[in-house]
């Protein structure tokens, strides 16, 4: 395998850093009230253009002999505790920036907590504000920026903002009609879009998320004013097995009294025209990509971000929630706003791992490496934000375009483009003896029953979680061996195979119904002598490990159009193309890579009744019948491979 010069040079000198970094970087020790000896807060309530007040918390440092940037985290989760006595544990990105002083702030978005006005669930952007009722996420930031920068004492007047997850879609709203006091954004495992990311893949609805669902779908209660305790609860399905739950709830409709406001007369507002929880109505109303879903995405509006403004986006390989997010938001960046500061890091964690600190980095099973989170936090991000908000550095970051961590090899990489520059894509097609080859050996048709009364599990570990996470690295043995799930499979591979960047898979199928959806995990075979670590309880040992690498579900309906889904025609080849997210992972040699491919993932998402309904939240029990699929061996997957 032939890497070019600079990027194995690349590789070796960024290997040395962070193995150096990993002996000294020590788990640095937090005093219990670190921020209350050194900090003092405030909360002020911030009017916005058209007079709403926004409830925001200021931490600034008691050393007052010296000027701070401020740090921003703009959040739906609220910017708890309330009271000016009451402190967090930790408070900024990470230990080090709180330790070395920042004027640190977090502030309940519009219609939540303690903030005042109406809640919009993802609330779109207003391109062109004509008057101050115009106001949406990117105009609360920029009012808010211009109140601190203005009022908060010792500020520098240089502002950053992060956030992950869905404090990291308010963190890329920043720098949509950024103030000119914004000069760092951090956005983190962001959320792009809920079509295609938390809530929905492609079409398909992540029924998993189904408790989540009321955190953003309760209406504050009296009359939608300021409150500072949680007024929703998650549903209690009752149950630890949520497969068996959702099998026999049957039809999504049978759900909907978990979402029904209580009697009239309780504290809960009903709003306007809706007997229940308003998103909860917004997924089953709009089972489409239609205007609702269009207009809250936000990659749509990255095309114009003031050079003022540098971003860092972070995500992590295995975050089964937002994936889409960081990836869609940092490359929009960087295609429409050339000669911004624009990098990504992406490392081996699950959802916002990056800025925990447990020394061992594991995803469920998995176990990468040691110090990983804290390598990023002090190596990293402080370096980042320390650039652009106190001018450290010597004229730059000293950072990569893309830092991004190989999930085979176990190494970091330091990248000047991602994706990589030196790929090349490399076709392999399927065939009936269940290999995975490059060369094409004829088209065969494989069948399976796609049994909707036992739908093939997502992992062998299901428990009623608030969001699934761990079984992104699960071992995928106990699917390969079910009759509905279709396994194809390389030789041992003679030399390191590195897959990096996007994946593409074209199927070409039939079924005996008239829906269906499509499922393509990608995954490393690992060998039956494969070096263990010593700390693994035996189950985890890795002999014969089938690592999910990457997997996503196209929902057939959607093939063509995620706007205007159309049914298949009974028993015709039909071909359905399926974009896997990113990867940068190496297939070791003496491992071999599989595909599996299947047509439920139960309950991860909702059951596809496989005949076509115009709306599968209101598909009936007769609707749900048992097909006979078939994946024709002309299918083919496309891989990104570094060269
Ligand atoms: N994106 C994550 C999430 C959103 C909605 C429901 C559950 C999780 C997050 O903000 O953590």
């Amino acid at each position: 395998m032939k890497f070019t010069l600079r990027f194995f040079l690349a590789l070796f000198l960024f290997s040395a850093v962070f193995s150096s970094c990993k002996k000294t970087i020590q788990k640095e020790v937090v005093e219990e009230n670190y921020v209350a000896q050194n900090y003092t807060k405030k909360e002020v309530d911030i009017e916005m253009r058209d007079g709403v007040k926004l409830h925001t918390t200021i931490y600034s440092p008691k050393d007052a002999s010296k000027e701070y940037p401020i740090l921003m985290q703009r959040t739906p989760y609220s910017s708890r505790p309330y009271g000016e006595d009451e402190f967090r544990k930790q408070i900024g990105p990470n230990i080090h920036l709180m330790q070395e002083g920042n004027i640190i702030v977090y502030q309940d978005v519009r219609g939540r907590w303690m903030s005042e006005g109406k809640y919009d669930n993802m609330r779109a952007y207003i391109p062109n504000k004509s008057s101050n009722a115009d106001v949406d996420e990117s105009s609360d930031t920029y009012d808010t920026i211009e109140w601190l920068v203005n009022n908060v004492e010792n500020n520098n007047g240089r502002v950053g903002v992060w956030g992950i997850s869905y404090p990291g879609f308010y963190a890329t709203y920043a720098t949509v009609d950024a103030h000119p006091a914004l000069k760092a954004a951090s956005p983190q495992a962001c959320i792009g879009d809920f079509f295609f990311d938390d809530f929905h893949h492609n079409g398909a609805y992540l029924l998993s998320y189904f408790r989540a669902t009321s955190l953003f779908g309760t209406p504050r209660p009296n009359n939608d004013s300021p409150i500072d305790t949680a007024w929703y609860t998650l549903p209690d399905i009752g149950t630890e097995d949520q497969y068996q739950f959702f099998l026999d709830s049957g039809s999504l409709e049978n759900l909907n009294s978990f979402f029904e406001y209580e009697t009239a007369d309780t504290p809960k507002i009903r709003p306007e025209g809706l007997t229940d929880d308003f998103f909860w109505n917004e997924l089953k109303e709009h089972p489409n990509y239609d205007e609702v879903w269009q207009s809250k995405g936000l990659i749509q509006h990255l095309k114009n971000v003031k050079s003022h403004v540098a971003t860092m986006v972070v995500g992590g390989w295995f975050d089964a929630e937002d994936l889409y997010g960081p990836l869609e938001t940092y490359k929009n960046i960087e295609k429409y706003n050339e000669g911004n500061y624009n990098t990504m890091v992406f490392g081996p964690w699950d959802h916002g791992a990056w800025a925990r600190r447990k020394g061992r980095n594991a995803v469920g099973n998995y176990y990468f490496g040691d110090s990983i989170s804290e390598f990023f936090q002090k190596k990293i991000e402080t370096k980042f934000f320390n650039h652009f908000l106190k001018g450290e550095g010597d004229g730059n970051t000293g950072l990569p375009e893309a830092y991004v961590f190989d999930s085979g090899s176990k190494e970091w990489a330091a990248l000047d483009a991602w994706p990589p520059k030196q790929r090349t894509k490399k076709t392999f097609f399927l065939s009936e003896n269940q290999e995975l080859t490059e060369k094409h050996k004829g088209t065969s048709e494989i069948k399976f029953i796609s049994d909707v009364k036992k739908p093939v599990p997502y992992s062998e570990d299901i428990k009623t979680v608030f969001t699934p996470r761990k079984y992104m690295t699960d071992d995928q043995r106990f699917a390969a061996r079910r009759s509905d799930v279709l396994v194809f499979e390389t030789e041992v591979m003679e030399e390191d195979f590195t897959l990096a960047g996007d994946i593409l898979a074209k199927l070409n199928v039939a079924t005996t119904g008239t829906a269906a959806d499509w499922i393509v995990k990608v995954i490393d075979v690992h060998p039956d002598d494969v070096e263990t670590n010593e700390e693994m309880q035996d189950h985890l040992k890795l002999s014969n490990y089938h690592l999910m690498v990457r997997s996503e579900v196209m929902r057939g309906r959607f093939r063509n159009s995620f706007s205007e889904p159309e049914p298949f025609q009974p028993n015709q080849k039909t071909a359905v193309n399926i974009k896997l997210q990113d990867v940068f992972h190496t297939i070791k040699k003496g491992h071999k890579l599989q595909i599996q491919i299947q047509s439920t993932w139960f309950p991860l998402i909702d059951l596809n009744p496989q005949t076509y309904v115009d709306n599968i939240f209101k598909a009936k029990e007769e609707d749900f019948k048992t097909q006979t699929h078939t994946v024709f061996t002309d299918s083919s997957i496309e891989f990104s491979v570094l060269e």
